[in-house]
């Protein structure tokens, strides 16, 4: 019953977008063939694999909902669970505390391509492809500085560290047959009012030349700005002008974090700046309620916005799609499942736009006929091209994970301890 009602949904809201010129099955098919980049930190609330007990570097979760996965086994088990109610195929972004160190001490900077052998073996069985992220925080040696620590002895370290994740996902990038993109994001920053600000920075910046100096052709590098961590509120060395700045004259990629910015700063609005002048971006789509928290993404006017820019600068294949959050307040596959169908969701809406009709309305000054074309656009069937999308990729329609997820943690979740 409920297939007829999507099918027949289905025909009617194509007849509507092909009268727009819109050819919904190509845009399935297309919508069909985007990765995101699923972050596997919200399993566990940003823990990892090396034995930390505290999540340091200005970033926190929140809640304790039970059922967190406490090894790979469980990690693993959970982004499957995840992936089976998201339409179409992902990729799975790994932090560095991720590895397979076999109850063994492995330091940051001693880690190796063979503690992400198993990631690489389990990427082939799933055919989920890996992007990668080194690790500054929830370490002795994090602090407050790690990149820009005026001692050589810190800088060094974490140099090391961040020259052995790229050498990591190169490997992971020739394993899977398409590059893994690597992001450094580092907390680097001051709680109180910082009198040598360029000091710290002129340090990252000899640090990430050092870290660069070797070129691979199965990793892509991005830098990942943000405005400031908690007790780091003060000064934050990786700031949106240093990276920007850096990735411009070192053509780097930029990872655009929606929960990075000031609160009414539009993300969307740098899509076609940046563009211009970095080769690709990286996004960490969030949903910042009222600063970065890091909330579950939700198809919100920000997501929505985003994805519209991208679609609109034709430039699908210049951004890389991920997600980032970590609420530990709620069923954390649930999370998942949310937020990448969220995500998903507003990407569909962004591809059934009638973009050829308002950039007519456009060019031409027509501009009230432009806002109303907008819209009318957002109340355009979409949702049974959702539905239909879906449903044609063998996953739940509508909110019929629901019940899946709440069996899974009947079955599975509540069952750790
Ligand atoms: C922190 C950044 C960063 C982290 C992850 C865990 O503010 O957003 O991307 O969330 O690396
Ligand atoms: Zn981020």
């Amino acid at each position: 019953m409920k297939e007829l009602v999507i099918l027949q949904a289905y025909e009617l809201a194509k007849m509507r977008y092909a009268e727009q010129g819109i050819d919904t099955d190509a845009v399935i098919d297309a919508l069909g063939k985007i990765s995101i980049s699923l972050h596997c930190w919200q399993a566990d609330d940003v823990t990892g694999f090396e034995g930390a007990t505290e999540l340091t570097g200005g970033i926190q979760s929140t809640g304790n909902y039970p059922g967190k996965a406490r090894n790979i086994d469980e990690l693993r088990a959970d982004i499957e669970m995840a992936a089976s109610m998201i339409p179409a195929k992902h990729r799975l972004n790994l932090h560095e505390i991720y590895g397979e160190f076999g109850g063994k001490k492995v330091d940051r900077n001693e880690v190796g391509i063979e503690h992400f052998k198993g990631w690489m073996d389990w990427s082939n069985h799933t055919g989920m492809k890996l992007d990668f992220n080194t690790t500054s925080f929830s370490h002795p040696l994090s602090g407050d500085l790690t990149l820009s620590h005026p001692d050589k002895y810190i800088r060094d370290f974490w140099i090391e560290h961040s020259k052995r994740c790229r050498e990591i996902a190169d490997a992971m990038g020739s394993n899977q047959g398409s590059p893994s993109i690597m992001n450094l994001w580092i907390h680097d920053g001051s709680k109180d009012t910082t009198v040598n600000r360029l000091k710290y920075r002129e340090h990252l910046k000899a640090s990430l030349d050092e870290i660069f100096a070797t070129k691979y052709s199965n990793m892509k590098d991005c830098l990942e700005s943000k405005v400031f961590g908690i007790g780091l509120e003060s000064y934050t060395v990786g700031s949106n002008d240093f990276y920007i700045g850096y990735a411009t004259a070192n053509q780097k990629i930029i990872t655009l974090d929606t929960g990075h910015f000031h609160p009414t700063e539009s993300v969307a609005d740098k899509v076609s700046s940046l563009l211009l002048f970095v080769p690709e971006l990286m996004l960490h789509i969030t949903r910042a309620v009222r600063w970065d928290s890091d909330h579950v993404t939700t198809l919100n006017d920000e997501t929505i916005e985003l994805c519209k820019e991208i679609i609109r600068c034709d430039a699908l294949s210049r951004v890389n799609i991920g997600l980032d959050f970590f609420d530990g307040s709620i069923n954390r596959i649930g999370a998942y499942v949310i937020g990448t169908r969220a995500a998903q969701k507003a990407l569909l809406q962004a591809m059934l736009e009638p973009l050829a009709a308002l950039r007519k309305y456009e060019a031409e000054g027509q501009y009230f006929q432009r806002l109303a074309l907008l819209e009318e656009a957002k109340s355009m069937p979409w949702s049974a091209v959702w539905d239909m999308f879906c449903l044609r990729h063998n996953v739940a329609v509508g909110e019929e994970f629901i019940p899946q997820i709440e069996q899974y943690e009947r079955e599975v979740l509540s069952k750790r301890g």
